[in-house]
């Protein structure tokens, strides 16, 4: 499609959504201006293609396809069947995966489908042939009662939120910490690394059924091979949770011990991440898990979200072509000129560097909470988000770190010498940052002062990088 062609597409569906609800069209428009003004640095954000976002907004939405592809709980998914399919296809090929699942609306999602999956497979199935039944319905209550007792009775390992991990590899307000015993996995204290050695001690004792490998805020590569090793040892399932970095997996970044797709028994992920498609989940699977897999909808997934899967098509052929693994290799150079601009600047890197897509600031050096320096970028026109770093005094609401990722300005066309002057920018911000005082004049772990003239001064910074680097470029709303 031409800049033109796009331009008037935009404009006009802007202008027919304007007719029924202006408010809508309005913050429509409002957020491709905020988004084009701002650096945006979180790390699990991104710009899909004018293609992938197109590609959503059609009438497959209007259908409702339930279950899979030839065995669907509504009649006439014939193009459901396809659009699914084809997504699938393209999931598997890219990653050389045996099986995929494109069903999943989200990476919680894609996790709550792999949890079941893999309960569903080990314990379920082995407990029903064990009592003598094919499915649930045919157990008296009592049998129920004891199945149940043992689905619930699993142990889950995963890494600790402040760590790296995410909310649902066994963080224990989250459905995950609840529904599996669970424990967590830290890395060394010293150095911030995963410790390999201590993780199988760990698991040795704590003989899980799943061990979740993956994260959302740890700057370094994981060794697959090692951790499903250590599954193995302890007869546990490795799942692991790209949502972060499967666009470096899909680019060749992440090869052998890297790409956890040939190590593990189940990976989820998300595909609006690295990966640069539309909001969504997907699972990758072994073909023993891929029954159970498929199942996900209706047992633990309302009906699929067919024209989110056919964008998740499009993105995956997307992510097949070779600009995709230049991009893919751009945002781990460009995380590594973004780690030196900080560290050349005296600031504090958690395991002192990154070797993927982010890297995870810690804020204390320069007196703040991650709060408190998150406003204060935000004043600034650089978004980030507030992260916890290991071991954090201030807890997961206020927190000592700020997550940057560089997915998003990579796609932008920044390269080594704009995420230089990035870092240059954020220093310059926090090092002319003091905490504020609550109302009643204490210590305040939120509120804080920025000294006068320095949001300007970066906004202006910002601008000059911005411009030289277009988000959607021809892309002109009349
Ligand atoms: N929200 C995603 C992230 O920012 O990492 C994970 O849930």
């Amino acid at each position: 499609m031409t800049d033109a062609a796009i331009s008037t597409a935009y404009s006009q569906i802007l202008d027919v959504i304007g007719s029924v609800e202006p408010r809508i069209a309005a913050a429509t428009r409002q957020e491709l201006e905020d988004q084009r003004a701002s650096l945006k640095l979180i790390a699990s954000e991104n710009y899909a293609s004018p293609t992938v976002l197109l590609t959503m907004g059609t009438w497959l939405s209007d259908k409702y396809a339930e279950g899979t592809v030839g065995h669907r709980f509504y009649a006439g998914c014939q193009n459901v069947d396809t659009v699914e399919s084809v997504a699938a296809e393209h999931a598997r090929e890219l990653f050389g995966a045996p099986y995929a699942y494109v069903q999943p609306h989200s990476g919680i999602d894609a996790n709550l489908v792999a949890y079941w999956s893999i309960l569903a497979h080990r314990v379920e199935s082995p407990g029903l042939e064990k009592l003598g039944a094919k499915n649930v319905n045919e157990l008296s209550d009592a049998d129920w009662e004891s199945l149940r007792q043992e689905l619930g009775n699993q142990r889950l390992l995963g890494m600790s939120l402040d760590a790296g991990g995410h909310l649902t590899h066994g963080f224990r307000p989250n459905i995950s910490g609840k529904m599996f015993h669970q424990q967590q996995y830290g890395t060394d204290p010293e150095t911030g690394l995963l410790d390999y050695d201590a993780l199988a001690a760990r698991a040795r004792e704590f003989r899980p059924l799943i061990l979740v490998a993956g994260y959302s805020a740890y700057p370094r590569r994981v060794n697959f091979a090692k951790v499903r090793e250590i599954a193995d040892e302890v007869g546990a399932t490795l799942m692991v949770d790209m949502a972060h970095f499967s666009g470096l997996v899909a680019g060749k970044v992440f090869t052998g011990d890297e790409d956890p797709v040939p190590h593990a028994h189940v990976v989820t992920s998300t595909t609006h991440k690295s990966l640069r498609g539309p909001r969504g989940g997907f699972v990758l699977a072994q073909e023993e898990f891929a029954g159970d897999v498929d199942r996900g909808c209706p047992m633990v997934l309302g009906g699929p979200l067919s024209h989110v899967m056919a964008a998740k098509a499009v993105a995956f052929a997307e992510a097949r072509t070779p600009s995709f693994q230049d991009y893919a290799q751009s945002i781990a150079d460009n995380a590594k000129s973004l780690a030196e601009g900080f560290l050349s600047r005296d600031a504090t890197l958690v395991t002192g560097g990154t070797d993927n897509h982010l890297v995870l600031l810690d804020v204390s050096s320069f007196g703040l909470t991650g709060r408190q320096a998150e406003s204060a970028l935000l004043e600034a026109g650089v978004v980030t988000n507030r992260n916890s770093v290991p071991a954090d005094p201030n807890g997961a609401w206020y927190t000592s770190g700020i997550r940057l990722g560089t997915p998003a300005l990579t796609t932008r066309g920044f390269g080594h010498a704009e995420f230089d002057r990035v870092a240059e920018l954020i220093v310059e911000v926090l090092s002319n940052t003091q905490p504020g005082t609550t109302k009643a004049g204490g210590p305040s772990k939120a509120s804080y002062v920025l000294a006068d003239g320095v949001a300007q001064r970066v906004k202006d910074g910002s601008a000059e990088l911005l411009e030289k680097h277009p988000l959607y470029p021809g892309l002109e709303l009349a």
